[in-house]
């Protein structure tokens, strides 16, 4: 870190909120090719704001030392998709022992289940299914509403799960939206907040019995470090935590099925592939298409890289998206090609679409090899379970919207089981 001192590429004008409103994913890319610079300066919701793009960038975001989770998340967004005081917002000690929490869910055998449930939901979705056309966005919402809550054990009616798919889905589909979406998203965090806080209270109080090894039941008896329970809000924002991002698989389940129209001659491989080519398509995917655009965090304390100055308290973003895409680190990034993740050598830094680090001491998402593991359950029941075939639709899908969706949201006609 001893580089001579050199002034960040800074952008002027009074705040770009709206430009990264307009450009949504290319926000960042677009000021690192204009400015030749992975690192740059921009001004964001009123205020300054330091972009990184890169795996030494990634790696620099992800040192504590330097970056604090603290305050860091835009109240809104807070509001929307995160809620307030769970584990995105703590640092240090705490934070780890939060992170313990979601962490010591991620047993092979819990992980093994959710493929399971995954699997028999999809059967269940199928077999009922009594239309030429299924959209797989909304299939897989629904789908992936049910295996989330049972897999944490929250108690649900059938008939109610649209309002559980829709509500929860409010909370990641419009919490970069302003105006009416934006209070839609918050009503709906309020909704599911208030109902999932009235089943922390009776989990505690022994009015509703759940198996021990759920999720609703081990949150609702944590401790913290000093031996007290959460607060039950607290507590009701961490068991969304787990369900609202097990129903935002449907988007990457939306561009696996993207994927299979597009690509049929990789979609073919798959035809009796190998567990380790499913993986592979599976990484692909995800690191393709676009879906969570940058992670937040604020500077901790004033120091210098690579001759940069970084100023305590600094709003810092990093583009997610744009290290997925960078082609210092992938060749031909535009390409889609499963077989470059044989040779990916497993670096926590270069390929991040759900964050960089670790996963117990750092901010890594929790939840990633749950993703895999249900993508992955997907895209195999989608090759060598159901025969399909796609109608004529506008599956073309825009980089200003976050999340970016096929317009279609890709549909499917005459879906039947084989055998
Ligand atoms: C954190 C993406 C699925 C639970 C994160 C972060 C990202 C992310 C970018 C923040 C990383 C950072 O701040 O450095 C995604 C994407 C998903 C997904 C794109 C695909 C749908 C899941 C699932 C779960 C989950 C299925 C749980 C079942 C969490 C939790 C955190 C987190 C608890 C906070 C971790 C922390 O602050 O230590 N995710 N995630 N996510 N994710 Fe995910
Ligand atoms: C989750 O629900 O945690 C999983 C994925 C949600 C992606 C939602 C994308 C919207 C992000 C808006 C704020 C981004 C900060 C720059």
């Amino acid at each position: 870190m001893s580089e001579h001192e050199q002034n960040m590429p800074k952008e002027g004008g009074v705040d770009h909120t709206l430009d990264l409103l307009n450009e949504g994913y290319y926000f960042i890319l677009n000021r690192k090719n204009k400015f030749d610079s992975r690192v740059l300066e921009t001004r964001l919701l009123g205020e300054k704001a330091i972009c990184l793009v890169g795996k030494q960038e990634a790696e620099l975001f992800y040192n504590e030392d330097y970056f604090t989770r603290v305050e860091a998340a835009p109240n809104r967004v807070k509001k929307t998709l995160l809620g307030e005081g769970g584990v995105q917002g703590l640092d240090g000690e705490e934070h780890r022992h939060r992170k313990a929490m979601f962490m010591n869910l991620m047993t092979k055998d819990s992980l093994d289940e959710i493929s399971r449930l995954t699997r028999e939901e999809w059967d269940h979705a199928i077999e009922a299914n009594t239309q030429e056309e299924l959209n797989v966005y909304d299939e897989a919402k629904r789908v992936l509403t049910r295996v989330a809550l049972r897999w944490t054990g929250v108690p649900f009616k059938d008939e109610d799960v649209d309002q559980w798919a829709s509500e929860l889905g409010d909370m990641f589909e419009k919490a970069s939206k302003v105006g009416p979406k934006h209070w839609k998203s918050r009503r709906s965090r309020s909704k599911v907040e208030d109902w999932i806080e009235d089943l922390i209270k009776d989990v505690r109080d022994d009015a509703i019995q759940v198996e021990q090894s759920r999720a609703l039941y081990v949150f609702s008896n944590h401790r913290d470090l000093e031996g007290k329970f959460l607060d039950k809000h607290v507590a009701a924002v961490e068991i969304i935590n787990l369900l609202r991002p097990i129903v935002a698989i449907a988007v990457f389940i939306d561009f696996v099925a993207l994927s299979i129209q597009q690509f049929p001659e990789e979609a073919k491989k798959l035809k009796a592939g190998s567990a380790e080519d499913l993986q592979n398509y599976t990484q692909e995917v995800r690191r393709y298409f676009p879906f969570f655009p940058a992670a937040i965090a604020r500077v901790k304390k004033n120091f210098t890289w690579q001759g940069y100055d970084f100023k305590e308290n600094t709003l810092t973003l990093l583009d997610l998206y744009g290290t997925n895409q960078d082609p210092d680190l992938w060749h031909f990034p535009d390409n889609f090609t499963p077989k470059r993740f044989k040779e990916w050598q497993g670096s926590p830094f270069d390929f991040i679409p759900q964050g960089g680090g670790e996963f117990d001491i750092g901010h890594r998402c929790a939840g990633e090899w749950i993703t895999i593991e249900i993508m992955k359950e997907t895209l195999d029941y989608f090759i060598n379970q159901i025969s399909y075939k796609f109608p004529q639709q506008d599956l073309s899908y825009s980089m200003n919207d976050i999340p970016a969706l096929p317009k279609s949201r890709v549909k499917i006609k005459h879906v039947e089981k084989i055998k």
